[in-house]
C-alpha cells in the first residue's frame, strides 16, 4: 500500500499528541538539569538580603598572585556575578565594604590588621572571615596561612550568602578536623565505574592528556568548595596499567588540573605491577629487586607529579594481588611501598577490607583479627582505611571494631557515598545520618567519649596523620550522581570530613538551600525527607540488625534465600541465618563471638538481648520468632512491621516531594519525583519478598491489620537481572 501524504499528515498528529502529552517534552532548555549541583548562585533579585549584601560588598579584592589566586577571583565573579548581579567591582586597593581575600604573604595590610595568633590556630588549610578594619577601612576579610585555605574561607562565604545568612558581623575561623579527606573513585579504565549508577566514569582516559573536559574543572570547584583535598582516580580493584608512561602522563594532566584547587592525586595500586608490567619474576615484598621498582617507580611518579598523594592498596582481598600471596604480611607489603613514597612526602592508605573463605573465621571478625595484631608494625606514613562497618557499606552496621583497637597506628574511615546496597541511583537516602550515626559513636577505647570521630580524626591516640575517603557516586551523568537528590551524599561526606561534629540536619538543611531553594517550606520539607530516608530504607531492606541480603553479584533488589554460591560468605543466608527457631547471627561467646572484639561497656551492652539497641538486635543474636520486642510485640510480627512501616514511608515520601511542585525547578521535580516513584515500587518488592521467604520460617501469619503480601515467593525468586548497573567488570589480570 502506498504511503499517502494523509496518512502521513495523520501519523504526524499521533506523533505530536503524543509529544505534547509526554511531561518532558515540556521543559525548556534553562530549566536545572542538575549539572550546576550545589554551586547554583541563583540571583538573590531584589530580596532585602541581596541589598544588605550589596551594600556590604561593594568591591573584591583578591590579593594573591597564585593560580589558586585566580581560581578564587573566577569563582567570586561568576558566583558574585550571578547572585548580586550589576554589583561587582574588582580592586586592587583596599576601600571600605570591600570583600578582601589574602594571606599575610600576599598582602601586607593584611598582616598588619593581624595579630600572631589569629591565623595560629587555623593551620594550613583553614581559615578566618572576618568582618574588621584594614587599613583603615571598613571590610569583610578572608584570611588564611595559605592560599588553598583562603580558597576554603571565600566558599563558606559564598555558602553564607546562598544560604541567605547574615555577613554583617561576621567573625568565623574554621579548619578541617581530618588531614586527608578524599573521595575513592572505583573507575576502570575502560570507563566502567564498578558500584557506580550513574553512567561512565568521568575520566575520559582516551582523551587525556590533550584534552580537558569542563566536567573536571567543575569536579574540582564542587570537591574544594566542600573541603575535599584529595582524589585517587581508579578502581582499588586496579589494573597495573595506570602506572605506565601512558597512563601517568594522563594522571600528571588531571593532577596539574586539580593543583589550584588544593587537591591531590592517589592512585589505587595493584600489588602485581612490579611482575605484570615491571618483566621482574615476582613481586614478593622481601625480594629487594620488587623494592627498588617501587622505588623507581615512585621516582618517576614525583617527576611527573610533584604533589602526588599516594598510594591506595587493596590486597589479598577478593582475589586481588598481595603480600600473603608470598606468605608475607600486610605490614611488610604496606611498609615497602611506604618506604618508596617517604622522600617524597607521599602515604599509603592500606585497606582492611580483608576475607577469605580460607581463614575458617565468621566474616566481620576477619580484619581485626588480621590487624589488630599489627598495631605500631606500620610505618608512620601509612593509613589503615577501615569501611565503617565490620562487614559491608550496608544499610546498618554497628561500628568497625578495629576503629579504637589500634592506639599506634591511624584509622582511616572508608564511607560508601556510592549506593552499593541501598538501592543504587534510584532510592533517595540520604547517608548524612548514617555518618553522623557511625562517627558519634562511642567506641570506649579510652572512656566515655571515645568516638569513631575522635578514632579518624586522630585526636583519641595522638595520630600524627588522619584521613576519610568516601567511594564517589559521580559519573558522566548529566546530574553527576543520577539522582539530584543524591549529591547531598557527595555534600555531606565531604562536610563531614571537614568537621565530623557537624550534624546531617544541619548540613542537609544547607544543601537543600544551595540546590533546591531558600523557600522555607521547601527547606523544611526537603530536610524532613532527607532525615528520614535511611531509616526508611533500612526498615524496608534489613530491618533489626540484619544485612547482606541483596541480589547476588550486581547486589539489586532481595534475594535473601540465596544459598548455593561457592563460598559461604557469598550467600545472604549466612549472614541471616533464619530457621525454625528463630533469625539472626548469634555474634556472642555462645556462637561467632564477634561481640569479644568491642571494648566494655559495648560488649556488655550489645552482649544482652535485654540491653542491645534493638536496631543491632539481628546482628548480634539469633533470636526466636516469638521473643518479645521492646514494643510488647513478638519478634516475628516486629520485623513484619518494619518491612511494612518502610514500604510505607517510601510511598509517603513520594506524595510529600508531590506537594513540592511549582515550589522548585519543574525539572529538578520531576525527575525526583520519576525516581521516588521507581523506590516506592522497589520498597514494596523489597518488603514483599523478605516477608513471604522469611515466613517460610516463622510459620506465623501476617500480623492483624497488614494486607498478605503481593505475589509468590517464587515469583520473586525467578526474577533475573542480567544487565543490573555496576557490578564488577571481568578482569584481563
Ligand atoms: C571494589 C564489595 C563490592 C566490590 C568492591 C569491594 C571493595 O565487595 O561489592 O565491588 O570492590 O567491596 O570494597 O573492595
Amino acid at each position: 500500500m502506498m504511503f499517502t501524504s494523509y496518512m502521513r499528515t495523520a501519523v504526524a498528529i499521533v506523533l505530536l499528541a503524543l509529544v505534547a502529552n509526554n511531561t518532558i517534552a515540556q521543559f525548556h532548555f534553562n530549566d536545572e538539569d542538575g549539572y550546576r549541583l550545589w554551586l547554583k548562585y541563583d540571583a538573590l533579585s531584589d530580596t532585602p538580603i541581596a541589598n544588605t549584601y550589596a551594600k556590604k560588598i561593594t568591591t573584591v579584592n583578591v590579593t594573591m598572585p597564585s593560580a589558586t589566586g585566580t581560581v578564587i577571583q573566577q569563582e567570586l565573579r561568576y558566583a558574585l556575578g550571578a547572585m548580586l548581579p550589576g554589583t561587582l567591582h574588582f580592586r586592587d586597593s583596599i576601600n571600605d565594604n570591600q570583600l578582601l581575600i589574602g594571606t599575610p604573604a600576599s598582602s601586607s595590610a593584611i598582616k598588619k590588621s593581624l595579630s600572631k595568633k589569629d591565623l595560629k590556630h587555623v593551620g594550613d588549610e583553614g581559615f578566618i572571615i572576618r568582618s574588621q578594619t584594614v587599613a583603615g577601612k571598613n571590610v569583610t576579610l578572608i584570611a588564611a596561612n595559605s592560599d588553598i585555605g583562603a580558597l576554603y574561607g571565600t566558599f563558606h562565604f559564598l555558602r553564607l550568602l546562598q544560604t541567605h545568612q547574615s555577613i554583617a558581623r561576621l567573625d568565623i575561623s574554621e579548619s578541617p578536623k581530618v588531614d586527608v579527606r578524599m573521595l575513592n573513585h572505583w573507575d576502570n579504565l575502560s570507563r566502567y565505574a564498578e558500584r557506580g549508577y550513574a553512567g561512565q566514569s568521568i575520566w575520559n582516559w582516551h582523551k587525556l592528556p590533550d584534552y580537558l573536559d569542563q566536567r573536571y574543572y567543575d569536579y574540582a570547584r564542587a570537591n574544594a568548595s566542600i573541603g575535599l583535598n584529595g582524589v585517587s582516580l581508579n578502581n582499588v580493584n586496579a589494573t597495573p596499567e595506570i602506572l605506565t608512561p601512558q597512563y601517568l602522563e594522563k594522571v600528571a594532566a588531571l593532577a596539574d588540573l586539580f593543583r589550584p584547587y588544593g587537591i591531590k592525586v592517589y592512585l589505587s595500586i595493584n600489588f602485581s605491577s612490579p611482575h605484570i608490567i615491571g618483566g621482574l619474576d615476582n613481586s614478593d615484598p622481601a625480594n629487594p629487586k620488587v623494592g627498588q621498582w617501587w622505588k623507581n617507580k615512585a621516582n618517576e611518579i614525583y617527576q611527573r607529579i610533584p604533589n602526588f598523594g599516594g598510594f591506595l592498596v587493596k590486597a589479598n582481598s577478593e582475589g586481588e594481588p598481595g603480600p600473603g600471596d608470598y606468605g608475607r604480611s600486610h605490614d611488610m607489603g604496606a611498609n615497602m611501598l611506604a618506604d618508596a613514597l617517604a622522600p617524597h612526602g607521599g602515604i599509603v592508605m592500606w585497606r582492611a577490607f580483608v576475607y577469605a573463605h580460607e581463614s575458617g573465621e565468621e566474616r566481620s571478625k576477619q580484619a581485626y583479627s588480621e590487624f589488630k595484631p599489627l598495631d605500631g608494625k606500620f610505618r608512620d606514613n601509612v593509613l589503615i582505611q577501615v569501611k565503617n562497618g565490620p562487614i559491608d557499606f550496608q544499610p546498618r552496621e554497628p561500628f568497625s571494631p578495629l576503629f579504637g583497637a589500634t592506639p599506634k597506628t591511624p584509622m582511616m574511615m572508608e564511607f560508601q557515598v556510592t549506593q552499593e546496597y541501598l538501592g543504587f541511583s534510584t532510592h533517595l537516602v540520604y547517608l548524612g545520618t548514617l555518618y553522623e550515626e557511625v562517627l558519634k559513636t562511642d567506641t570506649w577505647a579510652k572512656g566515655q567519649g571515645s568516638t569513631v570521630g575522635r578514632v579518624v580524626d586522630g585526636s583519641l591516640f595522638n595520630n600524627s596523620i588522619s584521613g576519610m575517603a568516601g567511594v564517589s557516586n559521580i559519573g558522566a551523568d548529566r546530574n553527576w550522581t543520577g539522582h539530584i537528590m543524591l549529591q547531598s551524599n557527595w555534600y555531606v561526606f565531604g562536610r563531614m570530613a571537614w568537621d565530623h561534629e557537624l550534624t546531617a540536619q544541619a548540613v542537609a538543611e544547607e544543601w537543600a538551600r544551595m540546590t533546591l531553594s531558600n523557600d522555607w517550606e521547601v527547606v523544611n520539607t526537603v530536610t524532613q525527607i532527607m532525615m528520614n530516608s535511611r531509616e526508611i530504607a533500612v526498615n524496608y531492606m534489613t530491618p533489626l540488625g540484619l544485612a547482606h541480603m541483596m541480589g547476588t553479584g550486581h547486589h539489586y533488589g532481595p534475594a535473601p534465600w540465596v544459598s548455593e554460591l561457592g563460598r559461604p560468605e557469598w550467600n545472604p543466608v549466612y549472614y541471616h541465618r533464619a530457621d525454625k527457631n528463630g533469625i539472626g547471627v548469634n555474634r556472642t561467646p555462645t556462637g561467632e563471638s564477634a561481640i569479644e572484639q568491642y571494648h566494655e561497656p559495648v560488649r556488655k551492652l550489645y552482649s544482652s538481648t535485654e540491653t542491645i539497641p534493638e536496631e543491632f538486635l539481628l546482628w548480634f543474636h539469633h533470636v526466636p520468632w516469638d521473643h518479645t520486642m521492646r514494643s510488647g510485640r513478638p519478634l516475628w510480627d516486629e520485623l513484619v512491621h518494619h518491612y511494612y512501616q518502610g514500604a510505607e514511608d517510601a510511598a509517603k515520601m513520594k506524595t510529600t516531594w508531590d506537594g513540592l511542585e511549582g515550589k522548585i525547578d519543574p525539572y529538578q521535580f520531576k525527575q525526583v519525583q520519576m525516581a521516588l516513584g521507581i523506590q516506592a515500587k522497589e520498597a514494596d518488592w523489597w518488603r514483599n519478598a523478605c516477608v513471604l521467604y522469611f515466613q517460610t520460617f516463622s510459620d506465623m501469619p501476617i500480623p492483624e491489620g497488614l494486607k498478605a503480601p503481593k505475589g509468590t515467593l517464587e515469583d520473586y525468586k525467578a526474577m533475573r537481572f542480567p544487565f543490573a548497573p555496576g557490578n564488577t567488570e571481568p578482569r584481563r589480570h
